[in-house]
């Protein structure tokens, strides 16, 4: 046979089109579109479905070395595989450097994790959190040319946070090196004077961390991060963002010429900080299973998101995975954070539920094209961190990184159905419309049906190319 796989009668989208057409795929590529193909070892009927880019979540942490006493919930295989039942082939987690380490000596123990673990392709970020001469002047240069073509800094967090001049420090590295720098923008001193404040009147349940979180705190660091890249002149990706108040420092940014691009979440469209209060006569400390960063806003917010995605202030839409378990002495109910909000790990799970979600809330609800979906969840990943082209786009010569969709199939979220290693799901009975029924990485049947196929230690560990987003 001329190909090892067609799909076939299936409605075909990318970041451009929309049409009818047959997919060959030889050697886990996609190597030829056409009306019809008949000679394929195997074949599989998309009538009735759509066939997409494989979802790109540029935006997970996996198997992330945490406080003392705290444990992701998910290492590389669950992670991967809860990725690929929800109709993701490739996710880019991050590799932390923890202070007073080497960068390097960092990367080889996430590497080592990830290692013959992965159900489908992975690239890391790097995360800098003590940028001295030494990782500045070597080892980052040395990194990027080893395709680490990304990172990120903190400008909040006690382990994490980089002051103004270290910014402008990683900045400088970036600009000079062609990578892409990516922000988490709330404010340190800020969150600790709301958090303080707080705590002294005795409002501690999980329901206060969105309190010490207000939307200015996000703004703020979002300005004087674009300003701190102006005066550098270097790209920006501004991460997680959750409102209207960061959204407009991005455009306004953009709208100077700037290079700043924004990423957004599903938290962001389809959950408020009233979940992180106790329903009637719950449990106070269920709020800490919605207990993430930036926190979930309001109704307004959503809108305000809404409008950045349709106006192209937002290039991404990630799902910030970051899974903790909620009943467990390791996670959420560390006996710390019941103590106070201050100490419930931040994050919640999301890789599986994030297309479901944006294709529901956007597509169906006619709030995006598909083509726009299309670009929010695979081809903008892929161009601006380095993987375009080759993945992210349904051409010939691109690996055979597909979703199968089935448009019109309802599907209420619930934990039975997840993949994930998290015990909870913070979108527990969330109905959607639209849903990935096959995944297809690299040519390989990966997740079918709510059932994940794809071995451990098929996906590779990528290396990526600068990214022309990157230049200055
Ligand atoms: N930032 C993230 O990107 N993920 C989880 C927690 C955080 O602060
Ligand atoms: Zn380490
Ligand atoms: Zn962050
Ligand atoms: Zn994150």
């Amino acid at each position: 046979a001329a190909y090892d796989l067609a799909i076939r009668n299936g409605t075909v989208a990318t970041a451009s089109d929309v049409f009818k057409a047959d997919i060959g795929i030889r050697d886990g590529k996609i190597a030829a579109i056409a009306d019809v193909i008949s000679d394929a070892a195997e074949e599989i009927d998309a009538t009735g479905l759509l066939v997409l880019p494989g979802g790109i979540d540029s935006h997970v942490h996996i198997a992330q070395k945490q406080g003392e006493g705290i444990v992701m919930a998910d290492d590389f295989a669950s992670a991967t595989a809860s990725a690929a039942a929800g109709g993701n082939t490739m996710v880019m987690p991050f590799a932390l450097q923890e202070r007073g380490t080497s960068l390097r000596a960092c990367v080889e123990e996430y590497r080592k994790l990830a290692e013959g673990n992965c159900v489908i392709d992975t690239a890391f970020h790097l995360i800098i959190s003590d940028p001295t001469p030494e990782v500045l002047g070597q080892e980052l240069p040395a990194l990027l040319k080893d395709g680490y073509t990304s990172f990120k800094v903190f400008m909040t967090y006690d382990d994490l946070v980089l002051n103004d001049r270290q910014l402008l420090d990683v900045f400088d590295v970036a600009r000079r090196e062609g990578a892409l720098v990516m922000v988490h923008a709330e404010g340190y001193d800020a969150i600790r004077y709301m958090t303080e404040k707080l705590e002294r009147a005795g409002d501690t349940a999980p329901y206060y961390h969105a309190a010490s979180r207000p939307e200015l705190v996000e703004r703020e660091a979002a300005h004087r991060a674009i300003s701190h890249a102006e005066l550098v002149d270097v790209p920006l990706m501004i991460v997680h963002v959750s409102g209207r108040e960061a959204m407009e420092q991005i455009r306004w940014a953009q709208q100077r010429g700037l290079k700043v691009y924004g990423e957004t979440c599903p938290q962001y469209i389809s959950l408020t900080a009233e979940d992180l209060q106790a329903a009637q006569g719950g449990d106070a400390m269920s709020g800490a299973k919605y207990v993430c960063s930036p926190p979930p806003r309001d109704h307004e917010s959503w809108d305000a998101i809404w409008e950045g995605i349709r106006t192209g202030v937002f290039q991404t839409f990630s799902s910030d995975h970051c899974p903790f378990r909620y009943d467990s002495t390791e996670g959420k109910l560390n006996p710390k954070g019941r103590t106070s909000f201050r100490w419930v790990p931040n994050g919640i799970p999301g890789v599986e539920t994030r297309l479901p979600i944006l294709f529901s809330e956007g597509v169906s609800k006619g709030r995006i094209s598909l083509q726009r979906f299309v670009e929010l969840s695979a081809t903008n990943h892929a161009r601006i961190y380095g993987l375009y082209p080759g993945k992210g786009a349904i051409a010939v010569g691109f690996d055979a990184d597909i979703a199968l969709w089935d448009p019109v199939r309802k599907e209420t979220i619930r934990q039975e159905i997840l993949h994930h290693g998290a015990d909870y799901t913070p979108w527990e009975g969330f109905e959607v419309t639209g849903w990935p029924v096959m995944t297809i990485a690299r040519g390989d049947v990966v997740a079918r049906d709510g059932t994940v196929t794809g071995q451990p230690g098929r996906g590779q560990i990528l290396e990526r190319g600068l990214s022309e987003f990157a230049r200055p």
